[in-house]
């Protein structure tokens, strides 16, 4: 049969196309905002999954080469820096909507994404998660790397016929060789859905700190949301009780139907810088952005920066994908000489990389002006922004 001729001439082929396209070049997107430098390219993709997971290739028992087990996405990703290397623990979703996590790692943080040989495998607790997506990965001074990511059950309360209805909640996993991994019992917080919850990587007043997004429902934060903070004095058997909005939503905002944390804050000289997602309702649906912030070293809670709008929005090809007009960031990675690689998705489709630096973060995150909530105001801080420039622009 022709096909069975063509098995190893479509093998080469598959192969060096891609072998291309993990060892394509990357260039940094030049001048950039100042702030931070976008990249050319994505740095994974589904297609970067390795061709031995999509295709069984005896060619005896799949004599056309076809694709066995398809992959639709790979994005979220969890990020660490692990014995020199930069590791990504990324959501990587089948064509059957079930995603899973992947460790892919890169020499330098931006070049050569390549996906360890096997997921990740993620024990289940006595109430199996039916989908685990978006996780933190925190390296906390316990000596733990933490994983927090959400599970996802049916809701048992969904009315008949309706099979979008669902629980989120926080699951939590650690490692000390990022091999094999402790499941947790699962977080119990107040709150009836739980989504992008963070573990800080200290601990405050000798409890594990969490920031927390207490939701009404499934997708709407109703009279929650907002990122909050909350105590737990184990992580073994993690309890928090009492969540306190730090970050609120606001009407008329980037944010006004729900934000998140995105990975665990950094800590720089002048305090903790946070990366979150916000979201508003558009009439083509729900629009995802980054945005930053800054808390005090002393007192998590205390939010002592933030800057008005957004850090990232979705631009050019990032703006298409299965969930369009979507980025999201659950992981970075600061270096000892204060870079700052900011891992993103877009658009629930790819992974991307942007280079900054704690020195630039902190410059942004102070001197950008805070939200002023009315379109007056905002002309009034443009206005002094260009009455300070006069001098330099003739
Ligand atoms: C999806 C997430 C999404 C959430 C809320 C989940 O089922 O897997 O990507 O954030 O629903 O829309
Ligand atoms: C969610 C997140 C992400 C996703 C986003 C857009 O609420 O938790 O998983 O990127 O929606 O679909």
């Amino acid at each position: 049969m022709r096909m069975r001729e063509n098995f190893s001439e479509r093998l080469t082929q598959l192969q060096t196309e891609h072998e291309q396209l993990l060892q394509r070049n990357n260039e940094p997107l030049l001048p950039g905002n100042g702030v931070y430098t976008r990249y050319q390219q994505p740095i994974l993709t589904a297609a970067h999954t390795p061709l031995f997971w999509r295709y069984d290739l005896n060619p005896a028992t799949n004599p056309f080469l076809m694709e066995r087990f398809g992959i639709n996405a790979a994005f979220n990703a969890g990020a660490i820096k692990w014995q020199g290397r930069y590791l990504l623990m990324v959501r990587v979703e089948g064509a059957d909507r079930k995603s899973f996590f992947a460790l892919a790692e890169s020499k330098d943080g931006i070049h050569g994404w390549h996906f360890h040989n096997k997921p990740v495998i993620i024990p289940e607790t006595d109430n199996p998660d039916v989908n685990v997506y978006d996780v933190r990965l925190t390296a906390h001074e316990d000596g733990w790397v933490y994983g927090l990511f959400c599970t996802e059950r049916k809701d048992p309360a969904a009315a008949a016929g309706d099979m979008s209805s669902a629980i989120a909640q926080c699951g939590i996993i650690r490692t000390k060789d990022m091999l094999t991994w402790e499941r947790l019992p699962d977080l119990v917080t107040a709150s009836p859905q739980q989504r992008n919850v963070v573990l800080h990587p200290e601990f405050v007043n000798g409890q594990y700190a969490l920031y927390t997004r207490p939701q009404d429902n499934f997708i709407e934060a109703g009279t929650g949301g907002g990122i909050a903070v909350g105590y737990t004095k184990t992580m073994t058997n993690a309890v928090v009780t009492a969540e306190n909005v730090i970050d609120p939503r606001h009407y008329h905002t980037i944010s006004e139907l729900k934000n998140g944390q995105g990975p665990a804050p950094l800590k720089t000289k002048e305090g903790w810088l946070h990366l979150a997602h916000g979201v508003r309702n558009t009439a083509a649906g729900f629009r995802y952005v980054l945005y930053m912030f800054m808390t005090d070293l002393e007192d998590i809670s205390r939010v002592i920066y933030k800057p008005a709008g957004y850090f990232m929005g979705p631009e050019g090809p990032e703006r298409v994908g299965d969930v369009s007009n979507v980025l999201f960031s659950n992981g970075w990675v600061a270096d000892d000489d204060g870079t700052v690689y900011i891992y993103y998705a877009s658009s629930d489709t790819r992974m991307h990389v942007a280079v900054s630096s704690l020195e630039q973060l902190t410059d942004y995150v102070k001197n950008t002006a805070p939200d002023a909530y009315r379109s007056a105001a905002s002309v009034q801080q443009l206005i002094s922004i260009i009455d300070a420039n006069e001098p330099f622009f003739r």
